[in-house]
């Protein structure tokens, strides 16, 4: 079969990573979604800062820096047929209050404590997929990399 994949960048972020870690990997494997780059990493304050820098100037700029540099995220390339919005659906709106009304299934719904500590991150649309993909892992070509289970990409 030949189907166009498309990427998107998943985080786990920080506050997420102690209790649902593992929990919402294999919900990503269950959903289809190939994992393409997986790494575990602790951002610097700049790095938070740049990840996030639409949000520079809203009133919850500097507590959403704190708390992405506060451990470990998750980042993973997740690939799939129109991943950018699958991704976003399984993650459910930002405030978790919202997730459990409105998608009572979704990681936030079940994983996320409040606006903030809302357990995943997802781009928003294609570009910015590439471009955090981008800032995240560096120059990749994801149909030439082996999954980490070992398989390669179809194209
Ligand atoms: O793409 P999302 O993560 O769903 O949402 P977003 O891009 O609008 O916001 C990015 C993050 O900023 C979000 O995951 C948590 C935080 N945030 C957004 N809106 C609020 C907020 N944090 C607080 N405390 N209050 C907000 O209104």
């Amino acid at each position: 079969f030949f189907f166009p994949h498309q990427r998107t960048l998943a985080v786990i972020k920080p506050d997420a990573m102690e209790d649902h870690k593992e929990k919402i990997l294999e919900e990503i494997h269950s959903s289809g979604f190939s994992v393409s780059q997986l790494k575990e990493t602790v951002l610097s304050k700049e790095m938070a800062e740049e990840f996030y820098k639409e949000h520079r100037g809203k009133p919850f700029f500097e507590q959403l820096v704190e708390l992405m540099c506060r451990g470990p995220c998750m980042m993973l390339v997740l690939t799939k047929e129109n991943a950018v919005e699958e991704w976003r659906a399984m993650m459910g709106p930002t405030d978790p209050a919202q997730a459990k009304v409105s998608s009572p299934k979704s990681l936030r719904a079940r994983f996320a404590s409040d606006i903030l500590h809302n357990s995943v991150h997802g781009a928003s649309d294609e570009q910015h997929a590439d471009e955090k993909i981008h800032f995240i892992f560096g120059e990749i070509d994801t149909d030439e990399k082996p999954n980490h289970d070992g398989t390669v990409l179809a194209k």
